[in-house]
């Protein structure tokens, strides 16, 4: 996604008066300034108890759920959908042979209304079993993140920002293969994993009143302050996706890995904390919202995301922009619900927005939990340097570059997968 360059931003703030706006206040990026903050205890039940047990952990995470669904990121509405799963493609001999690929449409069959899913499926030919898989939504259509020809253009809402090169928030051939360097589906192949993808917008289009073509606008409660937002649609998409991969024998749907870059990283860790059938969760830069402390003021802030992309979450959320230490939970508690399966949280030094150490120190505070199951989560680590993976069931590094998804972060997957996964 582009960010605002800071002269942009500072214009914008400058503006802000003008505009009727009370003026933001300022991003902070000098660690001297981020205060110092209470985290809520993952191992304290609201009750005042201490957790020592995993039996005990299970109730507290139930508990842990609810806060987040309260104050966070919404209920995830619990009645099943009727899923039709319609293979509307298969080539036998994608990527000259190395991969048969498929595109599954999933069908609402109680909602006609709303548009199916569309998974781009890729499944190694090498393959002597069922195959662990990465599965990860993109930002911009199932034509973005490949280059081959026959993959149709999405017909859905497509942002005009990314890329510049949508018309009327319409894809064009232009966008084929834009955000390709982000999927390098060959690579993935390779090394025995498939690779699951599916457009976000497919589930809500990502803007303030996209959640009227999505699943927002037939399941949830608008009138409460603890609906679900789109972050929380997203992750629940993501679990349709999983229904869908859990019948298809080419899968092993034990090994499924949830993977997300930025807003879709939020969503991903969401989606791993509240469903436990994802063996495993990687965080790209989720930052504010997604893996990074909220009670830190550095990069992106409670106030500023929930400001900005109010939509995203449910509306108690906003209620705490200006007192975020009385937020009952913090974003440590998300990654502590994803124990004890492996967890990869990712940062990048070029993106501060997203608070490298918050991201860090989020995953040194869910250590406790993976404790719990006997397990190593970041262990004793300092914050490392950069391009220097630390960790063990839960793992960090802090790439050099800007905000994106890299080959070098692909690399460390690929050896989390192999070493935590298969
Ligand atoms: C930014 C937002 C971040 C992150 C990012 C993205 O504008 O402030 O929280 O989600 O977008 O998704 O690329």
């Amino acid at each position: 996604m582009t960010r605002l360059v800071p002269g942009l931003a500072l214009l914008l703030t400058l503006l802000q008066p003008a505009l009727g706006q009370a003026p933001e206040p300022p991003a902070n990026y000098d660690e001297a300034k981020v205060g110092t903050f209470t985290l809520p205890d993952p191992l304290v039940s609201k009750a005042g108890k201490r957790i020592t047990t995993p039996a005990d952990w299970q109730k507290r995470r139930t508990e842990l759920l609810q806060l987040f669904a309260d104050n966070v990121y919404g209920q995830t509405p619990a009645q099943a959908v009727k899923l039709r799963f319609q293979v509307s493609n298969v080539d036998q001999a994608a990527l000259n042979g190395l991969a048969t690929r498929k595109q599954i449409s999933i069908f609402f069959t109680d909602y006609p209304q709303l548009p199916p899913i569309d998974v781009l499926l890729y499944i190694p030919k090498s393959a002597q079993k069922p195959a662990p898989v990465f599965l990860g939504l993109n930002f911009c259509g199932n034509h973005c993140v490949t280059t081959e020809a026959d993959i149709p253009l999405s017909t859905r809402w497509v942002s005009n920002v990314i890329g510049n090169v949508s018309v009327n928030n319409r894809a064009t051939e232009k966008a084929r293969g834009l955000q390709a360097t982000r999927w390098p589906i060959e690579t993935v192949l390779k090394r025995g994993y498939a690779l699951a993808t599916a457009y976000y917008g497919d589930i809500e289009p990502d803007y303030p009143q996209g959640w009227h073509t999505g699943i927002r606008s037939v399941l949830g409660d608008t009138t409460k302050a603890s609906n679900w937002g789109a972050i929380g649609a997203w992750a629940w998409g993501l679990s349709r996706i999983m229904d869908y991969l859990q019948t298809d024998p080419a899968i092993d749907s034990k090994r499924v890995m949830v993977m997300g870059h930025s807003r879709i990283g939020k969503a991903s860790l969401w989606a791993g904390a509240q469903d436990t059938r994802f063996a495993a969760v990687i965080s790209n830069e989720s930052g504010e919202g997604g893996a990074a402390l909220a009670r830190r003021w550095y990069g992106e802030t409670l106030e500023r995301i929930s400001t900005h992309f109010p939509h995203w979450f449910c509306p108690r959320y906003t209620t705490y922009s200006k007192r975020v230490a009385e937020l009952p939970v913090d974003q440590h508690e998300l990654l502590a619900l994803i124990a004890p399966r492996p967890l990869y949280i990712a940062s990048a030094d070029g993106d501060q927005w997203s608070d490298p150490r918050g991201e860090f120190l989020s995953g040194v505070e869910a250590e406790g939990v993976y404790r719990l199951y006997g397990k190593t989560g970041l262990g004793p680590v300092r914050f490392p340097g950069l391009n220097e993976p630390v960790g063990q069931t839960v793992r960090y590094h802090n790439r050099s570059g800007k905000h994106d998804v890299t080959d070098y972060d692909w690399a460390q997957y690929l050896r989390f997968a192999d070493e935590l996964v298969r």
